[in-house]
């Protein structure tokens, strides 16, 4: 077994957080008001790094003013109007997680994690979809069209698309258009492989004819603030390799750095780039010597013969986006051991990673449900990290500190004078 490789040093997190997003952040209540079903899209590589927490206080606001007090039970769902808002006489107030680029994750997480989000989130519905598969527009369409047809005394019915930047909001809208009107739908929606493409919020665009559904884009929003520490960091560097961030805030090779490392601890023997690698290539720990290798398989030199590593890094991590994280989740043997004795680490996207043990030694159904256990336990220890950063004040920012200081000696001041007010009338 070659020798591992320490984790590397990560740059902090960036704060990129620009006036569009800023005043979407505001615009949002208002605009829920509006809002019959909201989408809520992330990417299926980072299904939790990729939700946005910023915007969870605006949503449960939406529902508890639509009636929807209680956020974990009882459990409702789209398709099953008992359950739904309009089981109780109410306006329709719903919420889909879509789980989307799924073409980039391999099928046999999928149906763990959906019973994994189900078991720890009973109120959300996540629906997986991909532009490449028109049968997941498809069913999600129907979604949309059955939740508008279970009130019929509404005139139409309004969804509003949210989600972190470049994770697919503006296609998905594109091909739900596209499958729920009759005949041609020219492309409505720019779209980009940039993220921050989508600026404002776009008009109204109408995803089925009868019953009505008409939906709004909105431009993605990043959190203001990742988090200080190597969780922040490791966040922000995830972002950036699913280009969920601007490109030109992170080092390239900083980014090959991570990957390396992560695609090592997956498969120590022989980690998936070796295949863009000439026969015979050992497993590499050192990111410098990997890139000049790959620069040399390339063919990227500079005059002189000099190693354009910066051209290989950028080469890497498209690779990686396109096919290398599939061909590194692919399931192994099931040997829970590696040949040295030591355990194996085994993930599905860029969230979930867990140690192989023997109650993975099966196939099947069981292997689904030992994967979901895993896949438990890895949403437990997120949630638990972000509440400890929550707590420990790691999750905001300076400024962010420096704002909630001066908003508490406000609260504080405004308590005083309402206090002497009263003790001056009672007087
Ligand atoms: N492979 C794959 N690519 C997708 C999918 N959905 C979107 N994309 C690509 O992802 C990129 C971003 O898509 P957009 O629809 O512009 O993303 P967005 O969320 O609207 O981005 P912002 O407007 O920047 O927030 C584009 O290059 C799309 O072609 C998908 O399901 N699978
Ligand atoms: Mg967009």
């Amino acid at each position: 077994m070659p020798p591992a490789m320490p984790f590397p040093a990560l740059p902090s997190a960036p704060s990129w957080f620009p006036g569009h997003m800023n005043r979407f952040t505001k615009q949002l209540p208002a605009l829920l008001s509006r809002t019959d079903v909201v989408l809520e899209l992330r990417d299926s590589r980072l299904p939790l790094t990729s939700i946005n927490n910023n915007l969870e206080g605006a949503i449960n606001k939406w529902r508890a003013e639509r009636g929807h007090h209680s956020t974990q039970f009882p459990p409702f769902s789209p398709l099953t109007p008992a359950n739904s808002s309009l089981g109780y006489g109410g306006p329709i107030c719903e919420r889909i997680v879509v789980l989307n680029k799924r073409d980039f994750v391999p099928e046999w997480g999928v149906e763990p994690f959906r019973r994994a989000m189900k078991a720890k989130f009973p109120d959300q519905t996540v629906h997986f979809a991909s532009c490449n598969k028109p049968r997941d527009i498809k069913s999600l369409s129907e979604m949309l069209v059955s939740i508008a047809k279970r009130n019929p005394h509404a005139t139409e019915m309004n969804v509003l698309v949210i989600g972190m930047p470049n994770v697919g909001k503006s296609t998905l809208l594109n091909s739900l258009r596209n499958m729920g009107i009759s005949g041609r739908t020219p492309k409505a929606l720019q779209t980009s492989a940039q993220p921050g493409h989508t600026r404002a919020l776009s008009t109204r665009l109408k995803l089925s004819e009868d019953p009505l559904v008409y939906s709004y884009d909105s431009p993605g929003v990043m959190l203001p603030f990742l988090g200080r520490g190597d969780r922040g960091a490791e966040r922000g560097v995830k972002l950036a390799l699913i280009a969920g961030i601007k490109e030109s805030l992170y080092d390239v090779e900083a980014l090959v750095a991570y990957l390396l490392y992560r695609l090592n601890v997956l498969n120590p023997i022989s980690p998936a780039y070796l295949t863009i690698l000439p026969p015979g290539t050992r497993p590499f720990t050192d990111a410098d010597e990997f890139l000049e290798q790959l620069a040399i398989r390339l063919n990227m030199l500079l005059r002189g013969g000099e190693k354009d590593t910066v051209r290989a890094a950028k080469w890497f991590v498209e690779w990686w986006r396109n096919e290398g994280g599939l061909v590194s989740a692919s399931v192994p043997e099931n040997l829970p051991m590696g040949s040295d004795g030591t355990l194996l680490r085994r993930g599905w996207g860029f969230d979930f990673e867990w140690t192989v043990d023997e109650s993975m030694n099966c196939t099947g159904k069981a292997f689904e449900s030992a994967v979901q256990i895993k896949m438990e336990e890895c949403i437990d220890e997120s949630v638990r990290a972000a509440d400890e950063d929550e707590r420990s004040g790691v999750g905001i920012s300076t400024t962010q500190e420096r704002k909630r200081g001066w908003q508490e000696k406000q609260a504080r001041r405004a308590a005083k004078s309402k206090a002497k007010w009263a003790a001056r009338k009672a007087a």
